[in-house]
Formats: structure tokens, sequence, C-alpha cells
């Protein structure tokens, strides 16, 4: 393992490997600030029990007092879902955490870092991070968009955020080498809706499909990401009107309060909740509970490629 003893795996995450059950790593950052309190540690804990329930292992990846945790305790996930105050935590900030003793949420970047260095090859997750709109302005693009260039991991989302300009995510995902392909579709989803109307060049459509693809990723040695975009059902998507009404409103919103940086993402997601009555919340749970099965079921499928 590359990582040394600064990193802990709890016993849920030691056992599974010791007996041969596949892990999947879920990241905090979704749970501590895209759900809002205290609904995110029932979120948190069934998006744990669905991938048990496919067959997996999941590995919750945060920092408490510095150190990371590949697994968490019940009691971490209520600390980490508990707080407002918890910080969030990109790759860039984790060195800086661990020296200052921080406890925060992983966001994608960070955790696909930290999931990969413990051989954990599979990350479940709700909506990447991306190119912001105004970013002609801003240079606001998610670091998540980098840090999977450079990490061989195949991550479940359903597509990136969509309060992001969609299509230049896809230009520089592209730049970046991130492989991305549709899960039964040929379009890229569009978060909390199952399509953002944009083609995409790959599609697959089963678990076996996406260890086939990771086999010659791992053939060719390559060391970047598989973004493996599933939609979520047409008939849970947010209604598109409403998605496109809230979404000026919170757009027009974030520029008035002058919000930039880490606040941003956050800030969209909490206006679009309240903006939508809730239901973008819906949307994007069941999104999010869609891609924890698959992410099970294509750990175990490559599991068995392997074994
Ligand atoms: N997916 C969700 N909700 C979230 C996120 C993803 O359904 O809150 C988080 C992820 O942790 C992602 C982060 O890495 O938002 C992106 O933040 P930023 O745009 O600041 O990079
Ligand atoms: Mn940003």
């Amino acid at each position: 393992m590359p990582f040394p003893a600064d990193v802990q795996l709890s016993e849920e995450v030691r056992e599974a490997r010791a007996a041969g059950i596949p892990v999947v790593a879920l990241e905090s950052t979704l749970i501590a600030h895209g759900f809002p309190r205290p609904r995110n540690l029932e979120v948190a804990l069934e998006l744990e029990s669905i991938v048990r329930k496919n067959g997996a292992c999941p590995a919750t990846i945060a920092l408490f007092d510095g150190t990371p945790y590949i697994g968490l305790t019940e009691d971490q996930l209520e600390r980490i879902t508990g707080s407002p105050a918890i910080r969030k935590l990109g790759l860039r900030d984790l060195a800086v955490a661990m020296a200052k003793k921080t406890t925060g949420a992983t966001t994608v970047s960070s955790t696909a870092f930290l999931a990969a260095g413990a051989g954990i090859r599979v990350f479940g997750t709700g909506g990447l991070g991306g190119v912001h709109r105004g970013w002609q302005e801003s240079w606001d693009e998610s670091a998540d968009l980098f840090a999977l260039s450079g990490t061989r991991i195949t991550i479940v989302s359903a597509g990136v955020k969509s309060i992001l300009d969609i299509s230049a995510t896809l230009q520089r995902l592209e730049t970046l080498n991130v492989t991305v392909v549709g899960y039964g579709t040929d379009e890229f989803p569009g978060f909390y809706l199952h399509s953002s109307g944009l083609r995409l060049d790959w599609r697959v459509d089963s678990p076996k499909d996406v260890a086939e693809v990771m086999r010659y990723q791992d053939a060719l040695g390559l060391t970047t990401a598989l973004v493996v975009a599933r939609p979520v059902e047409i008939e849970s998507q947010l209604d598109p009107d409403l998605h496109d009404e809230v979404l000026a409103e919170a757009l027009a919103a974030s520029e008035a309060d002058s919000v930039t940086g880490q606040a941003l993402t956050p800030y969209l997601l909490e206006y679009m909740a309240s903006g939508t009555g809730g239901a973008s919340l819906e949307a994007n749970l069941t999104a999010v509970r869609g891609n924890c099965a698959l992410a099970a079921e294509i750990a175990s499928t490559w599991q068995q490629f392997r074994g």
C-alpha cells in the first residue's frame, strides 16, 4: 500500500478485505454539506446500507482530528453530519488539515485520492464538481476534475451538478483524459435531471461492461479515472421547468451575495433545495441511492474478474 500508518481503516473495511468482500468508497462532503441536518445522518446510514445490500462494504471517508478514516463508525457519521462548522476538504487541504488536526468532510477530489491510495477501486457519489457558469470571469473549476485525471478510480455519478456549465465541464474532462461512459444512456446525465441533452461518445450497459474497461485501463497502466455516468430515472427527476427557474434565481442570488470559492456549490445546492420545496433533494437522493447500488455491483463484478 502506498499509504503510511497515518490513515486508519475501519474494522469493517479490514474484515471485508480479509474476507474478499469488495469495498466501495463514499465521500463525506455530500452528507455534511449536500443534505440538511438532521436528515443527512439518515442519508449517510442509508447509503451505507445500500452498498451492503448490494454485496459490498461501504467505506465513507472523512478526517477526524487530523487523521483520515476510511470507513466510519456510527459515532463518526454522527460527528461529520452533526455540525455546520465541519470543514470541506479538497485534495489540496488534506496535508494542512492533518498538520492542524482538523476534522472535516472530504470532497470527490480528496475522497478519490484517499480511496485509491488505500487500494479501493470503486467510488459512489451524487454529482461531480466541474466548471462553474461564469468561468470566463471567475476561473472557478472544481478540483475534482484535475484530481480525477491523476487517480485510477471508477466513480459512479449522475454526471456533474447541473448548477455548472456542463458542456465546458465535459470539454475539460476530455482535455484531462478522464474517461466518461454513459450507463444505459447515450447522453450525459443532468444530475437532478435525467439528461443534460449533451451526447456522450461511449455507452456501457452492465457492470460487466464497466469491469471490462477497468481491465484495459490496468492493462495499459492508465492512471486516469473512469466516470460512469448513471442518470436518475426520468420519473424521479426534478421537474425541468422548475429546475431552470429556480437555478436562474440561485445563480443571481449567489452573485448578489458575492459567494465564491468552496462556499459556492453548497450555497447553490441549498438554494435549489429551498426554492424547489425540497424536490431537488429528493431527486439528488434518488440519484445517489442508485449510484451507490451500481457502485457496489461494479465492485463485486470487478472482484470476480480479478479473483
Ligand atoms: N454531489 C452531491 N452533493 C455534493 C457534492 C457532490 O450530490 O455536495 C460535493 C462533492 O463533494 C464535490 C463537491 O466534490 O460537492 C464539489 O465542490 P466544489 O465545486 O467546491 O469543488
Ligand atoms: Mn470552486
